[in-house]
């Protein structure tokens, strides 16, 4: 994150630039519509993507898997604004998605780390998440860099269109600059998250529940534990959960809970009650001092306290940490999990 701050953001002056997004920013700026394109993590980053552009540019907002979206025939506009986002910047699907849309005359942004690859080369333009590379198969720093190079994108375009107060502007700048911060205080909950871990591996399920902003950390929390630790979890938007998922709960069901001080914080309060009352396990990332959730909750992980809108770059630390120490305790290699590529092309 710090890296992709780094040069484009100054918020004491006010400044955030993405130096890659230049030429065609007009079509982003009056887009009828942006299309979100992506796979797996990547995916999920353009979930939280919707949230934020929806919330700060007031511009609708698609989120498609790529590798749905380019075998259907989708409707695209001349107008749309698509915005593709890949971590390895090879991803086959990704990459045959973007020249679908790009043969009905969208104008393509990307948003990849690997500089020169395939995708940021088919896309019109776009800013690189500068994350370094991946040293696991599964996409980690990814995420949070991804997040953040799509919220400066959306809070470029909502100051443009005016859409967000110069005040408001400033302060979500400054409190950008200081998350860097907050996740470094945030990984040091790691050995408490550990000692979680060593409760749970074995574990058969899991369920992972958020909402608004974090619904699509709920489903990158999953992912990742299905991924690195093979053990089958859901993510669901907790407000889900009575359609459904609650059939699941019972005392051998730990829930993961995201279940910060955010404007939906109450009613996930009432979604750990319900679990509780069916005698769900449950595990909730808490905001440092919640009593409240701590009286009720059988563990929790405080992480610091940020906007609603920037959540999502810290509540995701500690789901990559819960999946990395399962893992490793079930003697997976998370580096190297098994039937998983690296890149993706084919
Ligand atoms: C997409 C992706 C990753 C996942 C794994 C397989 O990759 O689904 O999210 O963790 O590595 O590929 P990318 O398009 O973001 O490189």
């Amino acid at each position: 994150v710090h890296n992709c701050l780094r040069g484009r953001l100054i918020a004491e002056k006010g400044h955030l630039q993405l130096g890659g997004i230049n030429k065609y920013i007009d079509r982003l700026l009056y887009a009828k519509r942006i299309i979100i394109l992506g796979c797996g993590t990547s995916w999920h980053a353009g979930l939280v993507a919707e949230y934020i552009f929806e919330e700060l540019a007031r511009i609708p907002v698609e989120v498609e898997y790529a590798s749905e979206f380019r075998y259907r025939n989708p409707i695209i506009y001349p107008d749309d604004a698509v915005i593709a986002i890949s971590q390895s910047g090879e991803t086959a699907d990704t990459l045959a998605a973007i020249e679908l849309a790009k043969s009905k005359g969208a104008t393509i942004f990307g948003v990849c780390n690997v500089v020169g690859s395939s995708i940021a080369r088919a896309t019109h333009e776009g800013a690189y998440t500068h994350a370094g590379p991946e040293i696991g198969v599964a996409s980690t720093k990814a995420f949070t860099a991804q997040v953040t190079v799509l919220l400066m994108m959306a809070l470029m375009i909502a100051k443009k269109r005016q859409n967000v107060a110069e005040a408001q502007f400033s302060e979500l700048l400054y409190e950008l600059e200081s998350i860097p911060e907050k996740i470094a205080k945030t990984l040091k909950i790691n050995e408490e998250i550990e000692k979680i871990a060593h409760i749970y591996q074995h574990s058969s399920n899991m369920i992972y529940l958020g909402r608004g902003y974090n619904f699509p950390v709920a489903l990158e929390g999953a992912l990742k534990l299905k991924e690195i630790s093979y053990i089958h979890a859901e993510g669901y938007p907790a407000a889900e959960m009575k359609h459904g998922p609650i059939a699941l709960i019972d005392e051998e069901m730990p829930v993961v809970f995201i279940a910060i001080k955010d404007n939906s914080y109450e009613k996930v309060v009432s979604n750990i009650q319900e679990v509780k009352a069916r005698k769900g396990r449950v595990i909730a990332i808490v905001n440092e001092g919640d009593n409240l959730i701590s009286s009720m909750a059988d563990h929790v992980i405080e992480i610091p306290a940020t906007y609603d809108v920037l959540t999502p770059l810290l509540t995701v630390i500690p789901l990559q940490l819960l999946a990395y120490h399962i893992a490793v305790l079930r003697g997976c290699n998370v580096d190297q999990p098994r039937n998983l590529a690296k890149s993706v092309t084919v």
